[in-house]
This record gives structure tokens, sequence and C-alpha cells, in this order.
């Protein structure tokens, strides 16, 4: 025969394994590194609604030391982007570019919390190796989630609630030598 305090328990492990489910499920994107200054596809994966509810809105900030932003149109999602000026104009194919993609919204969906899509866009990498994040918003029929939490040095991502997905930008080198074995 169980006690209550049997079952309390027991609820509180299952709540726990739970919890940690919901944790490892947040926006991610799929490719944990890249070469610096690489045009590379990056998918954000969306493992589940707002605390229930239904997404219908995914948007994401671009950092200002990505370029090219090339978002992937979705069907049953209408795509839109925020354009911004340049303080630093560049040239690719031979043309100055003065404006670009700072923000890509895909409206739309519903996709059910019980269910898992992917967002992709193709960019233009930073130069430069480091850490690299994209704040989301995730907006939902009912609440939403703001994904904008970047670690302080030393701090674990999982002490985050809401962590910004993250990735590495590695140098040329070391990212082709990974892919050799
Ligand atoms: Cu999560």
């Amino acid at each position: 025969m169980k006690t209550i305090s049997q079952i309390t328990r027991l609820a509180l492990i299952v709540t726990g394994i739970f919890s940690m489910q919901i944790a490892a499920a947040h926006i991610t994107i799929d490719q944990p590194s890249a070469s610096a200054g690489a045009y590379q596809k990056l998918t954000f994966k969306v493992g589940h609604g707002c605390d229930g509810s239904a997404t219908n809105v995914i948007k994401i900030s671009i950092p200002v030391s990505v370029s090219g932003t090339k978002p992937m149109p979705k069907a049953g999602w209408q795509l839109t982007t925020n354009i911004a000026p340049l303080t630093t104009p560049y040239t690719s194919h031979g043309k100055t570019i003065s404006s670009d993609v700072r923000e890509v919204t895909w409206t739309g969906g519903p996709l059910p919390d019980a269910y898992y899509d992917e967002f992709s866009i193709q960019v233009k990498l930073p130069d430069t190796p480091g850490k690299l994040y994209f704040k989301v918003s995730q907006q939902c029929e009912k609440g939403s989630l703001e994904w904008v939490e970047i670690p302080q040095e030393g701090q674990g991502k999982g002490s985050l609630k809401y962590p910004a997905p993250s990735m590495d930008i590695v140098p040329v080198n070391d990212h082709e030598h990974m892919h050799q074995h």
C-alpha cells in the first residue's frame, strides 16, 4: 500500500524529470559551431510553446556582426524582415551593401505545444571567432517567451531560464580539422 508521502515523492520525481525535458527543449540552434566568415545555414529548433500554449510568432534578432541574412520561407507562416541601415557598409559581389536584415519574423502556424518545428536562415558569420547569440521572441496564442538571456563569464547556460540560442564561431582551420575525423 502506498502512503501519501510515497505518492508525493513519486510526483516530485516525475515533475523533476518533466522539467528537465522542458529545459532541454528550449529554442536552440542546430549547428553548435561553424567557421568564422562562413556562409552558413542556421536552424532554430522550437521544442515547445509558451507554458502549453501554441506558438504563432517566432522573431529572430540578427546580431550586428552577422551579415547577408536570408530567411527560409515556411508553408503556413508569413515571413517578414526588418532591414536597417549599416553603420559600416561593406562590399559583396562587387556591390556596396549599406543596409542589412536585422530581424526576421515568421507569423502563422499555430504550432501546437505537443509538436516541434524548425525555422531556418542563411547568414554570413562574423570573421572573428567567439560565442554568437541570437535573441528570439516566441509569441503564443496565450503569453510569450523572450529567449534573450546571455550567460555571464563562467556562468553555465543551464542556470539560465530563457537562454538566447547560441553557437560557437571557430577559426577556419580548427573547424576544418574537426571535420577531418
Ligand atoms: Cu525550453
